[in-house]
Formats: structure tokens, C-alpha cells, sequence
């Protein structure tokens, strides 16, 4: 037996921690766990999405907590049952911070453990956002952004705390990591924050603005009461949404401005209030977009209220020699429209309201173009500040450039609602439906074929008198016990029946039927 002491201090070390190490490494933990909370939680801000991770999990706690005890906490304790209370909220802060100090403590005992855990956190995080109906792949980002964070900083931070055990500049270098660490946590709620501010300040703005608009009825027969259908009228909550951008640019009323320029007599640069005060048009339009597949539901109906885009263009002056409208958006996203589809009688507009509300961001606010008959990627651009009038062959537009049609008008198509797509349904008779559309040409017929049998019509909802929109079709047919199909096919005014011929959506827009298969017992 050797008798030297400090050799054996040195073993002793490496051993056992020295005192204050699990306390140290449940402080490590603890900081990791707001780091990791707060860029997730920054994240969720800077892309807009919904459902922050303290949110999504306090929301979980207050729904999956005992009846009794809730009941007690919420109407005893509480007195109010909103995730935004903020003792849900706190305590939920508190729990996570909780189980990270414990996560930290383990470090040397189970160096496996706090990976392993940080991830079944996310997981938990996951299932809390995804339960939220309104969640989007930005919550999910978040989550992911907290996770990496936890890992990166757990190891920076408790590698810091080990050498701690061998000596102060062990102890120097974690209170400089640990400075690190806060400082950018900082930074990133900070930046997070204020983006949440900014979307607050204009979601204020957009809400106090009062706008010659209507929400517009939706007219007569158009509706078959048929459940299961796409309603008429797609609600802006539910309208389909399509950016080239991660987060929707949030503009300010005052920010905005339209230029119109190019092959112009005069150019024109017009503010919110110089459009505001013009006189206003509004219509049902139906956008659909060019990368919606066959039986897909990037389509919506919405009552759109602006101004004629013919109106300003006249104005402005145009060029005889010019076939085109470059239209940029605040983001830099570009797309190339004839320019006779926004001078001719369809109405082309530039839209402030959409059901009878100012644009929501992520529908374009302050303002976005409206061209009936087009696919969006041609011609429906949002948050727009620039029209250039010029000729298709002086500029490529972004999805141009990636392969995708210069000019494109919206196919004639139709879609099955109901029955669900491997539905299962009573056997008997049964109420079969969907919409169609041929924007501004018109449907003039929509037939269905079940099982393979004679194709037939079925009864169509009205339309709007510009035909801009689509329209409802259903049909009863009597279905027996087993498995079945049904197939819809629409013809346009033009006397164009859908082919049969199953397309891929790129370079311009889908073809094929749209084909059900359904179950009846
Ligand atoms: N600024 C901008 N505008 C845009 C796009 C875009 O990526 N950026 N996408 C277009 C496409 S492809 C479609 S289909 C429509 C979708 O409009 P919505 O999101 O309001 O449904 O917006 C168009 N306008
Ligand atoms: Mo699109």
C-alpha cells in the first residue's frame, strides 16, 4: 500500500465527485432547461406559428389532470380554467425546470440518461402540440430547435461542471460557458419576442381597421346541404395556405406601398389609405392552387373585396407592346400574369378583404392580387408591393425558373367530399358529393359512375353569376353491403370534359379523375 496523499486525493477526484458537483450539475440542468425552453419557445414566435411548448404542455396538464383534482385547482384554486392562467402556466415552468435539474444530477452516474431524456421531453412536447388542432410544422420546429438546444448546451454546460471538480479553472470556465449560454438564450427570446410584438401590433392594427367591406351572403342554391361537402364559403381559418416564405412578413399598415411601374405612361405609387378611399369591388372567387393533386383540398372559396386592378393599370397608362405583369411581394417571391387577364371583364383585384375582414397575415395583408381563372402561383401573389408592366420575354418568375409553367390557367376539375376517401358507410341509399371548378369559364355538367356502371349526371349547386367559383354536385345512389368506388368527372362551358389521364401537377396543374373507395355494411 502506497502512503503518498496526494495521489491518492487525485483518484479520489476522478471517483467520487467532489463536493457541490450534483448540486453544480442540477444548476447546469436547470439552465439547459430554460435554454432550451426559450429558443423553443422564440422559435414557435419567429415563424408565427401557434402552440408554444409551455402552452402546448400546460394545455395537456390542465386536460389529462384527475377530474376532482382539476375540478379543485381550477374552480377552488384557480378560478379559471384558460391555459393562460398563469399558475398553470408557471407550474408547468416549474415541473420542466424541475425534472432538467434532476436530469443534470445524473450526468456521472448515467451519462446515457440525459440525452435519452431530453428527447422523450421533446416527445412529450410533440404529442402536446400535435393534440392542438391549429398546430403547424413551425411548432414542430420548435420543439426540434429546443431539443438541440438542450442537447448542445447540457453537454457545454455539465462538461464545464466536471472540470470544475479539478480545480477553479474548472469553475471559472462553467461560469463563462454558463454566461455564454444566458446571453444568447437572451438573445433568441429577445428577437423572439419582439417578432411576437410586431405580429401583435398589426394583428391590432388589422383588427381596429374598418374597411367599406362586406362578408358577403353566399347566394342562393349554391349550398346542396349535403353533409360531408366542402362548405361553399371556406372560412379564412380554413383556407388553404401557400408561402415560398418560412414566417408570413408581418407589415405595418404605414410600411406599405404599392408601386406601379414599367411600361407605363405614369408610374404610381399608391398607400393602404389611397386604396382604401377608391371605390370598391368584391366578388366570390375560388383560388386554387397548381400543386393541388387530384382529390386534394389546396382550393378554397372566399368573398374578396378590393380594387380593380384594370382601373389603376389605365391610370398608370399601359404600353401597347406589353403582354405582362411582373408582380413582386414584400419577401422578394415573384410570378408573371398576362396582362389581359387583368384588364379584361373578369375583375381582376387587388384584394384588402376577404370574407369581409381585413387579409389576414398569412393571407397577404395589407394587400394581395386576386385574378380569377389562374392558378395562385401565376398570379395570386400576397403581401404585394410591386407590379412592373414588361413582356414574358424580359423575366423569368420564381416557380418559371424552377420548371413550372410561364402561363397557366386553373383545369377544369372536379372533387369526391363524401363518401370519405376508404370510408365506411350504412348500405342502402346513400348521398354521394363534392365541388367542381372551372373558374370563370363555368361547370356546365358534373357526372359521377359507380362500380364501374353508366356515368350519370348529378344534380350541381348554383354558381355565382361571374362563374368564378366553384359549385357543389351530388347525387343518392343505393349502395349495397361491400366495397365500392365512385368516380366524378366534370365538363366545362367550353364543351372540355375532364380526361381521364392521370397527371403529375407539375409543370401546370394535375389531370385524371378523382376516384373514392368506399366500404358499406
Ligand atoms: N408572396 C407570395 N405570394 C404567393 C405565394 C408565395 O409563395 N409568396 N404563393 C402563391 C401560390 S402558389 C398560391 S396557390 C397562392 C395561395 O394563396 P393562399 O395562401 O392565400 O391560399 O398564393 C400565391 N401567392
Ligand atoms: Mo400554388
Amino acid at each position: 500500500m502506497r502512503d503518498d496523499g496526494r495521489v491518492q486525493s487525485e483518484e479520489a477526484a476522478t471517483t467520487v465527485p467532489a463536493k457541490g458537483t450534483t448540486a453544480l450539475l442540477a444548476v447546469a440542468g436547470i439552465l439547459t432547461g430554460v435554454a432550451g425552453l426559450v429558443t423553443a419557445q422564440a422559435t414557435v414566435w419567429l415563424l408565427q406559428a401557434p402552440n408554444g411548448p409551455v402552452y402546448a404542455v400546460a394545455s395537456a396538464v390542465r386536460d389529462f389532470t384527475p377530474g376532482p383534482i382539476a375540478n379543485f385547482l381550477v374552480h377552488d384554486l384557480i378560478k379559471n380554467n384558460t391555459v393562460e392562467t398563469t399558475a398553470l402556466r408557471v407550474g408547468t415552468i416549474a415541473i420542466l425546470l424541475g425534472i432538467c435539474a434532476w436530469i443534470g444530477a445524473q450526468t456521472t452516474k448515467r451519462p446515457l440518461l440525459p440525452p435519452v431524456a431530453y428527447v422523450v421531453l421533446a416527445l412529450l412536447g410533440l404529442g402536446a402540440v400535435h393534440r392542438l388542432p391549429d398546430s403547424t410544422s413551425g411548432s414542430t420546429l420548435g420543439l426540434l430547435v429546443g431539443l438541440v438546444t438542450l442537447i448542445v448546451v447540457h453537454r457545454v454546460l455539465t462538461g464545464a461542471v466536471l472540470q470544475e471538480s479539478s480545480g477553479p479553472v474548472g469553475r471559472r470556465s462553467f461560469l463563462v460557458r454558463a454566461g455564454v449560454v444566458a446571453v444568447l438564450a437572451a438573445g433568441a427570446g429577445i428577437a423572439g419576442d419582439l417578432s411576437r410584438r410586431r405580429v401583435e401590433k398589426v394583428e391590432k392594427e388589422r383588427r381596429l381597421l374598418r374597411l367599406p367591406i362586406r362578408r358577403g351572403t353566399p347566394p342562393e342554391g349554391t349550398s346542396l346541404g349535403v353533409e360531408g361537402i366542402a362548405p361553399w364559403r371556406t372560412p379564412s381559418g380554413e383556407f388553404y395556405t401557400i408561402a415560398t416564405t418560412l414566417s408570413p412578413p408581418v407589415i405595418a399598415q404605414e410600411e406599405w406601398s404599392l408601386r406601379i411601374h414599367g411600361m407605363v405612361d405614369r408610374e404610381l405609387t399608391l398607400t393602404y389609405e389611397d386604396l382604401a378611399k377608391r371605390s370598391f369591388t368584391e366578388d366570390w372567387v375560388t383560388l386554387a392552387c397548381v400543386s393541388n393533386e387530384v382529390g386534394g383540398d389546396l382550393i378554397g372559396n372566399a368573398f374578396w373585396s378590393g380594387v380593380l386592378v384594370r382601373e389603376l393599370l389605365a391610370e398608370a397608362g399601359v404600353d401597347p407592346d406589353a403582354d405582362a405583369v411582373l408582380q413582386t411581394s414584400h419577401d422578394g417571391w415573384t410570378c408573371g400574369t398576362p396582362l389581359v387577364a387583368l384588364t379584361d371583364d373578369r375583375n381582376s383585384l387587388l384584394a384588402l378583404g376577404m370574407n369581409g375582414k381585413p387579409l389576414p397575415i398569412e393571407h397577404g395583408y395589407p394587400v394581395r392580387m386576386v385574378v380569377p381563372g389562374l392558378y395562385g402561383f401565376v398570379s395570386a401573389t400576397k403581401w404585394l408591393v410591386d407590379l412592373e408592366v414588361s413582356r414574358f420575354d424580359k423575366f423569368d418568375a420564381y416557380w418559371t425558373e424552377r420548371g413550372w409553367a410561364e402561363q397557366c390557367d386553373i383545369r377544369t376539375q372536379s372533387r369526391i367530399d363524401v363518401p370519405a376517401r376508404d370510408g365506411e358507410v350504412a348500405a342502402g341509399t346513400l348521398k354521394i358529393g363534392g365541388v367542381a371548378w372551372a373558374q370563370h369559364l363555368g361547370i356546365e355538367r358534373v357526372e359521377y359512375q359507380l362500380d364501374g356502371g353508366a356515368w350519370k349526371p348529378a344534380e350541381l349547386g348554383r354558381a355565382t353569376e361571374s362563374l368564378d367559383t366553384w359549385v357543389q354536385w351530388a347525387a343518392s345512389v343505393e349502395v349495397a353491403a361491400g366495397e365500392h368506388t365512385v368516380l366524378v368527372r366534370a365538363t366545362d362551358k367550353n364543351g372540355y370534359t375532364q380526361t381521364s389521364e392521370l397527371r403529375d401537377v407539375i409543370p401546370d396543374g394535375a389531370t385524371g379523375w378523382d376516384e373514392v373507395t368506399f366500404t358499406a355494411s
